[in-house]
């Protein structure tokens, strides 16, 4: 075990459990500290902008379970909803009103989304719009880019971000290079490698599917033109534009990075914020394209817990939390602070850094960048990254454990909070 000033003897003694009873002791890969090393800490609860561990330990969470916690966590409004909503049972599997409410906001929201589809992960989401796609058009190819992270689903094991990023796993055994023949990759940013793929397999591109902004090989910000480059390409050549916004939407601005470019693909895929904190993935997109979802039509895609009234609660008062006025102008000002302090203190202290933010979504890369794709973020210097993180916990705040994360502010998150985290950064950083 590693060193630490902090007390986590519980969560030593408790994550060493784990590891007898689940692989890796973790129930996702990441959250085991692998790539910046350490103890993993074990969380007893959470509340507004703070995690508090089962040694009694306090951190700043600029985590946020990964996303969901946009208005701070365990939301005194959710809670009470949920409190009222446990009442009437917890699973229906039959429909219910607080679906149509859900649906409607995030129809609403979301610019490219005329019908929408819940499932209960951003896995299953994206699972079921390459099979949307694939029936829409026809067509069996896919593009991906390197360093973006659709899920888990074998399909998209290729060149994955996230945990197979921060694990460098060579994508994933156990996916028959049969499945992954037709996913075809290139480099973020890189138009003109799509416009090659598009040559090379002309009329076999179902779609093409990116994170319009990247979170999961770090934070990288598309490059002007990109995504209206991807809107004119797929329209050219007849295949459908994905944006999947599990991370960013609603977390970007209201109606998700669609609405803050300007630029609306046929299909859009949520999760994370529209479910609370509760399990809830979602795809929609134009009406057309989701008249063929079984039983509509017959693209086939199902799930037990899919729109349970919980989750649905979960997601529907959250969403009315982000609907007050001034939220997104307040995520911008704290995490514009908070990535702007910690770049003049990386410059401050000699490290050569780079990164940035958008509305409540912000990285941080050790090397002097620019980072425009999978391959600049590999060349960040993710040992120190380690380091930062560890010196980081140690002063309580909680950052995502590794470099190929994005780091996620909320409403909850002070001015004094930022204050704080800064002031620990120039510790940390004057010290790597
Ligand atoms: P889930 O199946 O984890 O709900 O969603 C998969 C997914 C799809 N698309 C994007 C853009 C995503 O960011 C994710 C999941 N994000 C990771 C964090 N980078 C989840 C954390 C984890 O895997 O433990």
């Amino acid at each position: 075990m590693v060193n630490t000033t902090i007390k986590t003897t519980r969560s030593q003694e408790i994550f060493a459990a784990a590891q007898n009873l689940m692989p890796g002791g973790v129930s996702s890969p990441v959250r085991a500290f692998k790539s910046v090393g350490g103890q993993p800490i074990v969380f007893d609860h959470v509340k507004g902008a703070y995690i508090w561990d089962v040694d009694g330990n306090q951190y700043i969470d600029y985590v946020g379970t990964w996303g969901p916690a946009i208005c701070g966590h365990a939301h005194p409004e959710v809670i009470s909803a949920l409190h009222a909503a446990l009442d009437k049972g917890t699973s229906f599997g039959a429909p219910c009103v607080l679906e149509n409410v859900l649906a409607e906001m995030v129809i609403d929201a979301v610019p490219s989304i005329e019908m929408v589809r819940f499932v209960n992960s951003g896995t299953e989401a994206c699972m079921a719009v390459l099979r949307l796609i694939r029936a829409f058009t026809g067509r069996d190819k896919v593009i991906k880019f390197e360093g973006c992270y659709h899920g888990h689903a074998d399909m998209f094991l290729v060149k994955a971000g996230s945990g197979v990023a921060t694990l460098g796993l060579p994508d994933s055994p156990g996916v028959p290079k049969s499945t992954t023949a037709n996913t075809l990759t290139a480099p973020y940013n890189d138009l003109e490698a799509v416009k090659a793929l598009f040559s090379e397999n002309p009329d076999e591109i179902a779609g093409v599917i990116l994170e319009p902004v990247v979170g999961n090989a770090g934070f990288i910000t598309p490059d002007a033109g990109f995504l209206e480059g991807l809107r004119e390409l797929t329209h050219e050549h007849g295949a459908l534009l994905v944006f999947d916004e599990v991370m960013t939407g609603f977390r970007i601005a209201y109606g998700g990075a669609q609405e803050k470019f300007g630029v609306t693909p046929d299909i859009t895929t949520l999760g994370k914020i529209i479910g609370g904190g509760l399990p809830v993935g979602a795809y929609g997109g134009r009406r057309d394209i989701m008249s063929m979802v079984a039983p509509a039509g017959p693209m086939y895609q199902a799930g037990t817990l899919s729109g349970n009234p919980l989750a649905m609660t979960a997601g529907i008062k959250t969403l009315e939390l982000l609907q007050k006025p001034g939220t997104y102008e307040y995520l911008d000002r704290i995490t514009k602070k908070l990535a702007d302090g910690l770049l003049q203190i990386a410059k401050e202290t000699g490290h050569e850094a780079c990164g940035g933010q958008i509305s409540g979504m912000f990285g941080l890369f050790f090397t002097s960048g620019p980072v425009h794709n999978y391959e600049d973020a590999k060349k960040s210097d993710t040992a120190k990254f380690g380091r930062f993180h560890r010196g980081m916990l140690e002063r309580g705040i909680y950052l995502a454990p590794s470099q190929f994360e994005a780091g996620f502010t909320a409403i909850a998150h002070t001015d004094e909070d930022i204050e704080k985290t800064l002031t620990a950064a120039r510790e940390v950083m004057s010290s790597l």
